[in-house]
């Protein structure tokens, strides 16, 4: 029976019905969407995987899992009254806390409501006939819509590698963003990490201090910065709150969507050994990722990259006191900053516990998993736990996973074989009406997420409303736009230094996966002027039909 469904009329979970818009996803990006989405007057339906609203959030309670950004700045903008009311405990808050901000955003907006927990979409198909998509869900659910919004996530399909022999472990084995909800009791057994990236950065020091030992499988070694994480001050907590407007009007315009500017517009060249020095070390005391904008050229000139790369390896050598560990940890190959900046919370220190043991695995390579442990070519370790901080099939997994079919049979990963192909990163040729929040193709994972998703999301809902108000059923991009942004995307990033690095803003992490360079890398600010420009140029480059 097909079931015409009014706003707010709540559906259930096995009805066949039809929306005005349906979003895949209840993170930060997904519950905005049905905010502004309902109060547009559409009828909407959120489907969600997990049980409860967050997202990311939700998924990754690993310990120690902690918000990069300042949270001040990682949250939402859109109400003055939420931002007034709401008070962080931590300067960078941990996932329990953004779990918490995300479950009252959902009470205090009403979100519930239109939310569809425990069900994952499977599939979305266009069709031209009904010009409505159709969503399958792993529910038996089928519903139709005109407007179909993926808020599925840039860093939500795990990487679990295909160890041989994983079946066979007789411990337990967690991947970092599945982690039991009930927690991993690790107290006095033997635990190895594989994986060095953000996640394994921040999990390390915790499970350590619970380990009998820990082993750490380190691939490639990365640059950490200390967070110089704090209980808030309340001091600056009322500055923000009194001036709210402007910290976002910055962040807005910033290249990164935050609230750390450049901190100097010159080179890191152009001032003596001793001045740079003290100006990093400064960095560095303060905390957080400011040391990679204390200069205008830390992020394309390889020189000047390398003046802020040899300061943090120089403090690894200080730090950690077993000079061969030191040696083992110190990135070399790539250019600082070109993979995702990890901030710590005591990582380097971790290194000169006697219950910890640094293996690389670039050297000796892991070859299998055994029922006891994890040999590598060298050696058996024998493991009670191992945890998989592995990362993720980032940007293009999670809406790939998913068959998702556009106009004339077109199906997305076809399209997308050789690399995602998007105009803005907010559309796709061949999919009428089907949004990305933060797709590839935009500064999403380059930025500070919430401020790119406020913008995603207003734009696809202001997109929405002239479509309703001028009458026309269907947007999406043409070709020859589509085609010129991804070159620009690519132009962009060439002028960076983010391709001398194996990260998986390319692609790299996952064997057999195309390499295209998938963020947009001209910045935040940049961006958001691109995307007025074309609104005000009457949606340049798409089609309204
Ligand atoms: P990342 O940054 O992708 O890190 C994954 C880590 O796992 C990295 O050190 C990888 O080494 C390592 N890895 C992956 N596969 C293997 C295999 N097969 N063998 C050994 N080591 C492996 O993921 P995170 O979860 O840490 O962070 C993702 C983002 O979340 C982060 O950037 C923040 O934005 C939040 P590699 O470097 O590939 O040699």
């Amino acid at each position: 029976m097909l079931k015409t469904q009014s706003a707010g009329e709540p559906a259930a979970a096995t009805s066949v019905a039809q929306y005005d818009a349906v979003v895949v996803g209840a993170g930060f990006a997904g519950m905005y969407t049905l905010h502004r989405l309902r109060q547009a007057g559409l009828s909407v339906r959120v489907i969600e995987a997990a049980p409860q609203v967050g997202g990311t959030w939700f998924w990754n309670c690993y310990p120690g899992a902690r918000v990069d950004v300042e949270s001040l700045s990682y949250s939402y903008s859109f109400s003055p009254e939420l931002q007034q009311e709401w008070s962080w405990k931590q300067a960078y808050a941990p996932q329990a806390e953004l779990l918490e901000y995300a479950d009252h955003v959902a009470q205090r907006f009403d979100l519930h409501r239109d939310i569809q927990f425990e069900t994952r979409v499977v599939s979305t198909t266009y069709s031209a006939e009904l010009d409505r998509w159709t969503v399958r869900t792993d529910r038996g659910d089928r519903i139709t819509t005109t407007y179909l919004i993926m808020a599925v996530g840039c860093l939500s399909a795990t990487n679990v590698p295909d160890f041989p022999g994983l079946g066979s472990f007789a411990g337990s084995w967690h991947h970092t963003s599945r982690w039991p909800r009930e927690g991993v009791d690790v107290t006095g057994k033997r635990v190895g990490v594989v994986g060095t990236g953000s996640t394994g950065i921040q999990a390390i020091p915790v499970l350590a201090e619970d380990a009998g030992h820990l082993y750490v499988f380190q691939r490639t070694p990365n640059y950490s910065l200390p967070s110089k994480n704090s209980p808030m001050d309340p001091e600056r907590e009322r500055d923000w709150k009194a001036n709210y407007d402007e910290h976002r009007a910055f962040a807005r315009m910033s290249p990164t969507g935050s609230n750390i500017g450049l901190l100097r517009d010159i080179s890191a060249l152009s001032v003596s050994d001793a001045e740079r020095s003290r100006i990093y070390e400064e960095a560095w005391r303060i905390g957080g990722s400011q040391l990679l904008r204390s200069f205008n050229d830390i992020a394309v000139d390889p020189e000047a990259n390398e003046t802020a790369a040899e300061f943090v390896r120089a403090k690894i050598r200080q730090i950690v006191r077993d000079p061969d560990t030191a040696e083992l940890l110190t990135p070399r190959d790539y250019p600082i900053g070109t993979k995702r900046i990890c901030l710590d919370t005591g990582y380097y220190e971790t290194y000169n516990r006697d219950n910890v043991t640094l293996v690389d695995v670039r050297s000796d390579p892991i070859e299998e998993i055994t029922p006891q442990g994890l040999r590598t070519s060298a050696e058996h370790y024998p493991l009670d736990v191992l945890v998989f901080a592995t990362g993720f099939d980032a940007m293009t997994g999670p809406l790939l996973e998913m068959e998702v079919t556009g106009r004339d049979g077109l199906a997305l990963r076809d399209k997308w074989a050789a690399g995602p192909r998007t105009y803005l990163g907010v559309m796709t040729a061949g999919f009428p009406n089907m949004f990305m929040v933060t797709g590839p193709g935009s500064p999403s994972v380059l930025s500070n997420m919430t401020t790119s998703i406020e913008q995603h999301v207003d734009f696809i809902a202001d997109a929405i409303e002239h479509l309703r108000a001028s009458g026309a059923a269907r947007i999406e991009p043409t070709v020859e736009a589509e085609d010129s942004w991804v070159e620009h995307v690519n132009e962009v990033a060439d002028r960076t230094l983010y391709k001398r690095a194996n990260s998986w803003y390319l692609g790299a992490n996952i064997p057999g996966k195309p390499r295209i360079f998938m963020p947009y890398a001209g910045g935040v600010g940049t961006y958001r002027q691109v995307c007025e420009t074309v609104v005000a140029k009457g949606y340049d480059g798409f089609a309204l039909q």
